[in-house]
């Protein structure tokens, strides 16, 4: 058995004073960073978008910020524009332990898709890889923190148990955007996929 911890999308723009701030969102560095020592690998995810992605309200003319637009996969919450290849807004938070980090793995890149989960992009369909490398290393059980619990983590520990690992969400290190009730919906979403909320 070897496991990894999953640290998902810990950037400035998901923080306090960040484009698309998480309430509480620096406050689990510190915790995610002394909880590292305790897995066999550490994994950070990255968002990752160009400036003409399609996640972003302001493609969509007209269109506000946090409203939902159906696309080819499905509906879409259509986000203020954030974490853009390049800018200080896609950096890791400053205390994040980034040394630490066997492999960081980026997504949402592709401008007509968005991908909150670190394993396929919002089609689930199109993979990032991040399985293949998991299985290649012998990884099993994944532990996962960060942002957002209720978008990137949640949807990730979902594809997570699904494709057959253990995934364990630790609620204490991570931070929701609770919208419409949308927190709740990602508990219970992950309960019925046999993720466990510690
Ligand atoms: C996220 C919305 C848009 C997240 C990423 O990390 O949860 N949420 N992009
Ligand atoms: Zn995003």
């Amino acid at each position: 058995m070897s496991k990894a911890l999953i640290v998902v999308d810990m950037q400035v723009d998901f923080c306090p004073g960040g484009a698309l701030a998480v309430a509480g969102g620096d406050e689990i560095t510190a915790p995610i960073n002394g909880m590292m020592a305790e897995f066999d690998a550490v994994i950070l995810t990255q968002d990752w978008h160009p400036a003409d992605h399609l996640s972003f309200a302001d493609n969509h003319p007209g269109a506000a910020p946090f409203s939902v637009t159906e696309m080819d996969y499905g509906p879409q919450v259509l986000w203020p524009a954030h974490c853009m290849i390049g800018t200080e807004g896609s950096d890791f938070h400053m205390e994040l332990d980034v040394d630490r980090a066997d492999l960081i793995i980026r997504k949402g890149f592709r401008p007509e898709i968005d991908s909150y989960s670190a394993f396929f992009e919002n089609d689930h369909e199109t993979a990032t890889g991040l399985a293949g490398y998991l299985r290649d290393r012998g990884i099993t059980d994944l532990t996962f923190v960060g942002l957002a619990l209720d978008f990137c983590v949640g949807w990730s520990a979902i594809d997570a148990a699904r494709l057959g690992f253990k995934a364990t969400v630790v609620e204490a290190a991570c931070r929701a955007i609770d919208l419409e009730g949308s927190l709740e919906a990602a508990r219970q979403a992950m309960t019925e996929a046999g993720v466990i909320l510690a």
